[in-house]
């Protein structure tokens, strides 16, 4: 029998933002995410926002998700997001050294707007399905997050997508988790 989904006036919403450089797979992770598609071609340059209902760990909520776009140019939208965001995905692909080096920028922005020194974070490796093009270890990634204070994962939007519902999932853990004591519990 379909579970019975509450109605949206009782559910928490969190406002979740997908970052990281052009071409790692934000897009394509996303609409992996709502629409259960591996997406090769989706515009570079359209940033847009997706939500949901969903169940995670037994607790239904809205997840109200921002795939941003473009670094450079100002964006009303992503600032609005960026200040009212409750977790960030900080997205890299294995397959650029480049976007792996980026990945501190988006962090120190992050904590520029929140002015804060923690803030929920997930480190997302992207593209670990190609294998053969890989440039950052699983090791690599593990040093970056220890240093950066966040937790990491390994996903591939393609089909078969891995890890792409945990990384959402597991980003609204730690937001639920750090709302439960305050910030200070992100130390890892
Ligand atoms: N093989 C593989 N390709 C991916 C993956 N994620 C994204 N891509 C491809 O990488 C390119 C850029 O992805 P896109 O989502 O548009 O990147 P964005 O600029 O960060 O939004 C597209 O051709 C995607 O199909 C992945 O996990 N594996
Ligand atoms: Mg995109």
């Amino acid at each position: 029998m379909a579970k019975q989904v509450p109605s949206t006036d009782d559910l928490p919403t969190y406002k979740l933002v997908v970052v990281g450089d052009g071409g790692v797979g934000k897009s394509a992770l996303t609409i992996q995410f709502f629409q259960k598609l591996f997406v090769t071609d989706y515009d570079p340059t359209i940033e847009d926002s997706y939500i949901q209902h969903t169940e995670i760990d037994g607790e239904w909520c809205i997840l109200d998700v921002l795939d941003t776009a473009g670094q450079e140019e100002f964006s009303a939208m992503r600032e609005q997001y960026m200040r009212k965001g409750d977790g960030f995905l900080l997205v890299y692909s294995v397959t650029d050294l480049q976007s792996f080096e980026n990945v501190g920028h988006f962090q120190t922005q992050i904590l520029r707007v929140k002015d804060r020194d923690q803030y929920p974070m997930l480190l997302v490796a992207n593209k670990v399905d190609l294998v053969h093009l890989r440039r950052v270890s699983e090791e690599q990634g593990r040093e970056l997050a220890a240093n950066l204070k966040m937790s990491y994962i390994e996903t591939s939007a393609k089909d078969p997508p891995l890890n792409v519902d945990a990384a959402f999932h597991d980003l609204v853990r730690i937001i639920r988790w750090v709302s439960l004591c305050d910030a200070d519990c992100l130390v890892i």
